[in-house]
């Protein structure tokens, strides 16, 4: 039997606990995930808070990867990923254990309740598009019709920078 395979852009953030090693063993259990395979990891980035201001910094990074799974069910592999590394539920925007997201799909654009596809605040962040930029910047952004390195173009990097720890995973 054949497998369709998909490209996707996952970006990955945490401001609670450890977050380098939430992260790694993030990335430890995608590369473990059935119709998950060939993930490839940008650097990680030590980033100011967005929206809500007064909480902790993150660190943030983004995952290609190739993947058999339809968005839903990888949403749905993302959603228990963060449950199983500790996720509490809190309010929208603020602090969290892990945060996993679904950037980018093919070419795909859905939007649903529970799933929109491009994420709708990723061509406004650049916590997401300076890492991004690193392994992607060729993708070209299916509603802007813009590769996300020239997304990035457009906004300030201020408050993203290099981390500057040791990262013990890829
Ligand atoms: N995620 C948010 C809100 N603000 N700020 C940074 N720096 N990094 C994030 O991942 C982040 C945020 C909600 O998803
Ligand atoms: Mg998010
Ligand atoms: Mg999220």
């Amino acid at each position: 039997m054949t497998t369709t395979l998909h490209k996707t852009l996952i970006g990955m953030g945490s401001n609670v606990g450890e977050r380098v090693l939430t992260c790694c063993a993030a990335i430890g259990q995608l590369r473990n995930q059935d119709g998950i395979r060939e993930v490839r990891v940008s650097p990680f980035y030590e980033t100011a808070p967005v929206g809500v201001t007064n909480q902790p910094s993150f660190i943030n990074l983004v995952l290609e990867m190739t993947t058999s799974l339809t968005p839903f069910a990888l949403l749905k592999v993302l959603k228990s990923m963060e449950q199983t590394l500790g996720r509490i539920p809190r309010y929208r925007w603020g602090p969290r254990e892990l945060d996993l997201d679904i950037l980018l799909y093919d070419d795909k654009v859905i939007s649903t309740d529970t799933l929109t596809i491009p994420h709708p605040e990723m061509h406004r962040r650049a916590f997401v598009l300076v890492p991004a930029s690193d392994i992607a910047g060729d993708w070209l952004h299916p509603l802007l019709k813009q590769p996300v390195r020239t997304l990035l173009k457009n906004l300030s990097t201020a408050g993203v920078v290099r981390y500057q720890g040791s990262v013990p995973c890829v």
